[in-house]
């Protein structure tokens, strides 16, 4: 297909991969409505630490869009990312309270969680490469907004006591949001080095190998 980017090329060739992050059995219990919900406030409390530490990757990859971007856009749209995490940290303390989870000391994050979490500050560097974060970047978003969205479709059985939380990542808004970091990523791919080609791919893997796991450490409570 001529006008298909990078990323799709990608996504066909590790398919099996990408169906693993999107519909894990952890989403798949949300959407038929037999999710056990330790395992949801396990991952409730694990993923607001998460985020905790994808706010400052996502800081980083504003200084990187500014210093290295050939498209003025780019910044806004990440900047407008940042804005919705700010909200969406207010979001987790709400949702923590009504579930009853502790978010404050003693909560750490899993072992999956610190991994994932380890990934995202070497793409925090200044070495690290604008194309390979923002590649990474569009998956972790995507990763997301493709598994709840699966959670609203009129099949679904979703608990109505979770359909915020599906909302949240699997809104038309949130998928609008991915499409626009899916073309600034198609587009640095498009102009990209044999060699940031070669990382942004390692680095698209990673991401999901780590939804895989975070999924399942949410589902088993460790
Ligand atoms: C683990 N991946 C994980 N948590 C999130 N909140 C997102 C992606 C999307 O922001």
């Amino acid at each position: 297909m001529e006008n298909e980017g990078v990323i799709d090329t990608w996504l066909r060739k590790h398919r099996l991969l990408y169906v693993g992050a999107t519909k894990h059995p952890f989403i798949l219990s949300i959407s038929d409505g037999t999710i056990d919900i330790s395992s949801f406030k396990t991952w409730l409390g694990q993923d607001y630490i998460f985020v905790r530490a994808f706010v400052p990757f996502v800081a980083s990859l504003i200084v990187k869009a500014w210093k290295e971007s050939d498209d003025r856009s780019d910044m806004e749209v990440i900047l407008g990312g940042m804005a919705a995490l700010n909200d969406e940290l207010e979001w987790f303390k709400k949702e923590a309270f009504k579930w009853g989870v502790q978010l404050s000391h003693p909560l750490l994050p899993h072992k999956p969680n610190q991994e994932y979490c380890r990934f995202l500050e070497s793409l925090m560097s200044v070495e690290a490469n604008y194309t390979v974060a923002i590649t990474a970047f569009w998956a972790i978003e995507a990763v997301y907004q493709e598994s709840f969205a699966l959670c609203l479709g009129d099949e679904s059985r979703t608990p109505p006591e979770l359909k915020e939380t599906c909302q949240r990542w699997g809104s038309e808004a949130f998928g609008k949001y991915c499409c626009s970091l899916k073309h600034i990523a198609n587009r640095r791919l498009k102009q990209a080095s044999d060699d940031e080609l070669k990382k942004a791919e390692v680095a698209l893997l990673t991401v999901l190998e780590h939804e895989v796991e975070f999924w399942n450490m949410s589902r088993s409570g460790s």
